[in-house]
């Protein structure tokens, strides 16, 4: 039987817009499964009249979330987020993640710490036993001497790809790039991701640890909630 995934994507954005609350900052997460959730608070905020601003943690989010008639305010905001929902490229047992698929892992990191409450939703192919395994981490790093940023990153033990979008280096929206990093699976997130913030160059990882509040997962019926 074929996997409806954009089912499980949908039920999984829609649950988590359940959450949104009149008067609330709602931090707005990027891709393919946050843009459900943004729909649904789109739609609640016309059918209830809820008085709530968003905060988009990409350009596309932006767009995503003016067109779904979310009023946007700016991310010097981020001190006043009541609640952030957003997807995941990966999930572990203890609710670590890794992120940046769709490269807005810097403000999505921002948003995600400045949250009273993250809402991970996801559908159950990114639920993982050990983070890395099947999914690249995604390095964004200065633009300047890629070359010579990849190689320090390479002496942590991986093998990195720089991302290109059509044949153009692949720019995010702070104007960075982004190395995409196997690693094989990460024992030891914490100590990974300490060791990638001391390269100089390297702006931010994809590693997103102890930040999830709790996880939505999707599926073709419903959905089920982990804490
Ligand atoms: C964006 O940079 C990412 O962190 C996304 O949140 C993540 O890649 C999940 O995207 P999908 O919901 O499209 O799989």
């Amino acid at each position: 039987m074929s996997v409806d995934r954009s089912q499980q994507k949908k039920n999984a954005g829609y649950r988590a817009a359940e959450y949104v609350e009149d008067g609330m900052v709602v931090g707005l997460g990027t891709g393919s499964t946050a843009k459900y959730a943004i729909e649904k608070i789109g739609q609640r905020k016309k059918e209830e009249n809820l008085e709530i601003v968003g905060i988009p943690t990409s350009s596309e989010t932006e767009k995503r979330a003016k067109k779904a008639g979310i009023d946007i305010v700016e991310l010097d905001h981020a001190d006043k987020i009541d609640l952030t929902i957003d997807g995941a490229d990966e999930v572990d047992p203890n609710m670590n993640l890794i992120k940046g698929g769709g490269g807005a892992l810097l403000r999505e990191k921002i948003i995600a710490h400045n949250s009273r409450q993250y809402i991970v939703i996801v559908d159950p192919s990114k639920m993982v036993d050990v983070l890395g395994g099947s999914f690249d981490l995604p390095v964004e790093i200065l633009s300047l001497w890629q070359e010579g940023i990849a190689e320090q990153i390479e002496k942590l033990g991986c093998e990195t790809k720089i991302r290109m979008d059509n044949g153009k280096l692949y720019k995010t929206d702070n104007g960075n790039n982004i190395l995409d990093c196997d690693f094989g699976e990460i024992n030891d997130p914490e100590k990974l991701a300490e060791r990638l913030n001391c390269i100089p160059g390297v702006i931010e990882n994809g590693l997103f640890l102890d930040v999830s509040d709790k996880i939505i997962i999707g599926n073709e019926k419903g959905f089920e909630e982990k804490c």
